[in-house]
């Protein structure tokens, strides 16, 4: 399932200059250092290949996530409290929610907060087939800016926000920050459940990004693929190359696509020269201390709670109390 870090629309036949991609894209190309939002990746092709990251033996957050989950969803069922009112930032993995889900006392109303409703659809179907008693209520909208939620229900329990994956990494701090004051505005009295991948061995880190069968490199090249698809750009793949690596002092992995030689390209009509070795820079994925992410959350007004991680500590869920007013 797509982290939904406010995705693009699905793949479009035509090209479609004046799209927001079309200008985030020619701006990316026209500035130096060149570097474009990991929203872009999540077209059906990028949201299928990160499918299939989650899966990779090196790509670690995902399972340890789910275990860790798996071990701590009777304690947040806990603190959550009964009748509660889940607002999952993302449409997010269809498991994970349920693993909370079967945990809770009567979950009163699962909100899912999507950019794409087609995406929400899906999943709110199968839960509610599954979850009868749940009042399962999507909400079409980009949850990093303040969206409009239905108001609690009378007899209502507390509301909890989840926001797992670590998706909280492929913001940068200000915009972490910011994320976290309009989740905590929107769970205003309650609490956040809060995935984030931690610091650790960079080898591990490495491999994670830089998997054997090749997986994240096409998913790096595919932010190329959906500009060929979409606003008629001319990148030959081959000439590119996937670069991931991991900035200690920033305590992040940077990805970028190469070019592996001098060349032209043409996207939305424009024609852009690119040196041989030079990058555009596609995402950015911080890795956090628990020390760290609790100092962020603070900022942001939330009080930490109780933190569960696994026993090689590669993963941490944080329960984060909200602000009362
Ligand atoms: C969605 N996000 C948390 C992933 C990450 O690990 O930063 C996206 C990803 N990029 C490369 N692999 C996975």
């Amino acid at each position: 399932m797509s982290p939904s870090l406010v995705p693009g629309s699905a793949d479009a036949a035509a090209p479609r200059a004046g799209s927001e991609f079309a200008a985030d894209m020619l701006k990316a190309l026209d500035t130096r250092p060149r570097s474009i939002s990991p929203k872009y990746f999540y077209d059906s092709a990028g949201s299928q290949l990160f499918d299939a990251i989650c899966e990779l033996p090196e790509y670690y957050p995902t399972r340890t996530e789910i275990g860790i989950l798996t071990q701590c969803a009777g304690e947040v069922a806990q603190l959550a409290g009964p009748r509660a009112e889940i607002v999952e930032f993302g449409a997010g993995s269809l498991l994970k929610i349920r693993l909370l889900l079967d945990a809770m006392k009567e979950p009163a109303r699962y909100m899912p907060v999507d950019i794409s409703g087609d995406h929400l659809a899906g999943s709110a179907a199968a839960l509610r087939r599954d979850y009868p008693g749940l009042d399962v209520h999507p909400v079409v909208g980009d949850y990093t800016q303040r969206v409009l939620l239905p108001v609690p229900r009378a007899g209502g329990g507390r509301r909890i926000g989840f926001f797992p994956g670590s998706t909280i990494g492929n913001f940068t701090p200000r915009e972490a920050v910011h994320f976290l004051e309009v989740a905590g505005q929107v769970l205003r009295g309650g609490a956040l459940l809060l995935g984030a991948d931690l610091v650790k061995d960079p080898a591990v880190l490495h491999a994670a990004y830089n998997d054997s069968a090749g997986v994240t490199a096409a998913f790096n090249l595919n932010l190329l693929a959906r500009a060929n698809r979409e606003l008629g750009a001319d990148f030959a793949l081959d000439q590119w190359a996937h670069y991931a690596f991991y900035e200690p002092r920033q305590q992040r992995i940077e990805m970028h696509l190469v070019s592996r030689r001098a060349q032209q390209v043409t996207v939305c009509g424009q024609r852009f020269d690119f040196a041989e070795g030079e990058a555009l820079h596609t995402e950015n994925s911080y890795k956090f201390t628990i020390e760290g992410l609790r100092a962020l959350a603070m900022e942001a007004g939330f009080r930490p709670g109780p933190v569960w991680c696994d026993a090689r500590q590669l993963f941490s869920v944080h329960w984060l109390y909200a602000p009362e007013s």
